[in-house]
């Protein structure tokens, strides 16, 4: 039978673009920590008719006709929500992250308070008041930074910063620290300090979820996390809260910022929340880290310095240019060539630029949800090695990309099915330097 059979038809062009982009996401180790492999029943409700419609408002509260089934599609994704993070409210019409966060600011803050969440550099992220984002410019933004010796937070010093600057809001949670948050310390500092408690989940919603880490819920007062990172959802995000913030919050976002919710994809989160209730998926969220730990453990027998010296989540961020002499995109370029996707980061105190910094970020969420166990991460460590040992040699590139695409020949991705790919395509242009895909 014809894959995507509408599409050949239709669009053969782009249908050709999107199985190429199944074989490049197949045939790679994808090390992106805040990427993963959605389930078949995630995409299936997220290319659903759900597309068709509009929704602007609530569950019972719309301004268009209609709303016989989305009603009941929007109140079971936000049931779950409450259910999953045990929150007094959940609103899951966000259009991804950065609309969250910016929804939360307008509900509960006027322009010129003023914001501490961790410095971008060090980890944070661009709406947690990075000085070029909205965040930084609309509000007073006091970043915190990460202890210069340890590389983790210091909470005795974020308190004593609070004292002085007197943030409305704090914002904990982070896309680049390997640690463990110690949410009550925040909740106490925001306690003394009068500020609101915003707890941005998004990179560990799975490991929470899945009881691999601490959650924020109930201290935190406001929350946002993305759906399709660790908890394996379509692109989306959500906004949880204490009873308080709930009508403040709902505003802000609808009419405030957004219209139409996606209604396709407040279906695929509810379904996300299905699958991540299910015991499977604790299973998931412990491999995560034990497979993190693991991958950790390579990369320091070959002398990398992994920032903080290691890792309690689903992330590792190491150093190339003092472990092996390379900068971090020439690094991230080398592993991408070899069949291994990661990405250049900026590590805490850098002196190189944000475009070409001195690290690299890497992550176990989909390698394990391609069922990738320790065994695998140490093979993964010393690919890595041998690649950014070797960055310039074309042949030890070629030769790991090769052995990485029969590698991961084993290894199924959830929402794909290489037999759908036979009858197409050879081998994908865009693919570059990867062996095709066979019936297994
Ligand atoms: N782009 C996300 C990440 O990679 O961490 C954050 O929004």
């Amino acid at each position: 039978m014809t894959y995507l059979p509408a599409l050949k038809k239709t669009d053969p062009k782009m249908r050709d673009l999107i199985i190429a982009e199944e074989r490049r996401q197949w045939s790679k180790i994808r090390l992106i920590p805040s990427e993963n492999y959605a389930s078949s029943a995630v995409l299936e409700a997220s290319g659903s008719v759900l597309t068709n419609i509009y929704s602007e408002g609530y569950p019972g509260k719309r301004y268009y006709e209609g709303q016989q089934i989305t009603d009941q599609i929007e109140t079971l994704a936000i049931e779950r929500a409450k259910a999953a993070f045990g929150v007094d409210h959940a609103n899951v019409q966000p259009y991804s992250g950065s609309p969250a966060n910016m929804a939360v600011y307008t509900a509960v803050l006027q322009p010129g308070d003023t914001i501490m969440g961790l410095a971008l550099p060090q980890g944070g992220h661009l709406t947690h008041g990075w000085k070029v984002n909205f965040s930084g410019r609309l509000y007073h933004s006091a970043p915190y930074e990460l202890d210069p010796r340890t590389e983790r937070l210091n909470y005795d010093q974020i308190w004593k910063q609070a004292k002085e600057v007197k943030p409305k809001l704090i914002v904990a949670g982070f896309t680049a620290y390997p640690r463990i948050i110690e949410w009550n310390r925040f909740r106490e500092i925001c306690d003394d300090v009068g500020a609101i408690f915003h707890a941005d989940i998004s990179h560990i919603t799975g490991l929470i979820l899945g009881g691999a880490h601490p959650s924020p819920f109930p201290m935190a007062d406001t929350g946002i996390t993305t759906s399709h990172k660790s908890l394996r959802g379509p692109r989306g995000a959500m906004m949880l809260c204490k009873a308080q913030y709930a009508q403040a919050v709902d505003k802000a976002i609808m009419p405030g910022l957004q219209g139409g919710p996606h209604n396709q994809t407040t279906a695929a989160i509810a379904v996300a929340f299905k699958e991540a209730s299910q015991p499977a998926f604790k299973e998931y969220a412990a491999q995560i880290v034990k497979n993190a730990k693991a991958l950790a453990d390579q990369l320091l027998k070959h002398n990398f310095r992994l920032i903080s010296g290691g890792t309690d989540n689903h992330l590792i961020l190491f150093e190339t240019f003092t472990s092996k002499g390379i900068l971090g995109r020439d690094a991230s370029r080398a592993l991408d060539r070899a069949g291994i996707v990661a990405n250049c980061n900026l590590v805490p105190f850098d002196t190189q630029t944000p475009m070409n910094p001195s690290g690299v970020r890497i992550g176990t969420p989909s390698v394990t949800s391609r069922g990738m166990k320790e065994a695998e991460m140490r093979k993964i460590g010393d690919w890595i090695n041998e690649v950014l040992t070797h960055a310039q040699d074309e042949a030890v590139l070629d030769r790991t990309a090769g052995e990485i695409a029969e590698f991961c020949r084993s290894f199924a991705c959830p929402g794909m099915d290489p037999h759908n790919w036979a009858d197409d395509l050879p081998v994908a242009a865009q693919t570059g330097k990867q062996v095709a895909m066979s019936r297994s």
